[in-house]
């Protein structure tokens, strides 16, 4: 990419600028768990995402325009047009788990959602709840209440990123359960365009923006195994690890089961084999 200046890392991506309007979003084969990167890679993670994020882009263009422009040959670049992204993160969550289910114990309330008593771990919400936080640039992001979030973009442009997020939500989340997958909960991040448009930009409804269950393995009560990761947590809890840097080496059998899950939740989801993504990256576009 020597046409590229680098303008951005996050854990296990990177961002390029190709010129004043576009950027180079790359998905890495790298993974974290407990919030820590792993010094092993997972063959075609990054592809998996790529293929995944631009899948969704495609099919909700009718809820709001994407910052999707085209996908490369090497099926893990996405080129995509530069937004100016809220200082939100929009989260959505169908059920009680992660930071929401921490907050629910402590305050009986999310982002200033007051819940009903007595939920248990992991139990589906009587609706979808819209759960702003906060950008940390490093460290974990904070939860915020509608009136936090409205002083960081406006009442406005609030109330329509809410609604926007829970329409994406509902589709993407309707159209997993009927492939056996939960998404139970998702973060999204939104930008602004030159006409002042809301445009969805980021990552969509990856295993590593959002939270993906089995569906046949849920049990409200308990974490819910995740559909990715699984086999890696396990794996780290199993050896002791104290969960600092730097994180152990993954054994083969960890690798392979781990990219076979990745790409059986691409399949489940899109119907398509993932091989023929890998060949011809635009079928997803289809
Ligand atoms: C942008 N981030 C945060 C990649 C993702 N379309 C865009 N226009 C302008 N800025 C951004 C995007 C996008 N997407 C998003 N930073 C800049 C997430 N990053 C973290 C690093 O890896």
């Amino acid at each position: 990419m020597s046409e590229a200046t680098h303008v951005g890392s996050g854990k296990v991506r990177e961002l390029y600028a190709l010129d004043d309007d576009r950027l180079l979003l790359v998905a890495s084969d790298r993974i974290s768990t407990f919030d820590v990167v792993l010094p092993t890679e997972i063959p075609d993670k990054g592809r998996v995402l790529t293929g995944l994020s631009a899948f969704w882009f495609a099919r909700t263009t009718g809820v709001v325009p994407n910052h999707l422009l085209s996908l490369r040959d090497d099926a893990r670049s996405t080129e995509c047009r530069r937004l100016e992204m809220l200082p939100i993160e929009c989260v959505v969550r169908g059920y009680l788990a992660g930071s929401g289910w921490k907050d629910y114990l402590a305050t009986g309330e999310v982002c200033g959602h007051h819940l009903a008593e007595g939920l248990a771990e992991s139990e589906r919400l009587p609706q979808p709840i819209f759960t702003p936080a906060t950008k940390a640039q490093t460290g974990h992001d904070e939860n915020i209440d509608r009136a936090a979030a409205a002083a960081l973009v406006g009442e406005e442009r609030l109330a329509e990123v809410e609604a926007t997020a829970l329409s994406l939500y509902e589709l993407a989340s309707d159209h997993a359960r009927s492939r056996g997958i939960i998404l139970a909960d998702t973060k999204l991040e939104f930008g602004i365009d030159d006409q002042g448009r809301l445009v969805l930009g980021d990552e969509a409804f990856t295993p590593d923006s959002s939270r993906f269950w089995p569906a046949d393995a849920y049990r409200p009560g308990s974490t819910p195994p995740s559909f990715d990761k699984q086999f890696v947590r396990d794996y780290c809890e199993a050896l002791g690890w104290d969960k600092s840097h730097p994180g152990p080496e993954l054994p083969d059998d960890v690798v392979d089961g781990t990219r076979a899950r990745y790409v059986e939740a691409f399949e489940r989801l899109t119907e398509i084999p993932f091989d023929d993504y890998l060949a011809e990256p635009t079928v997803v576009l289809a």
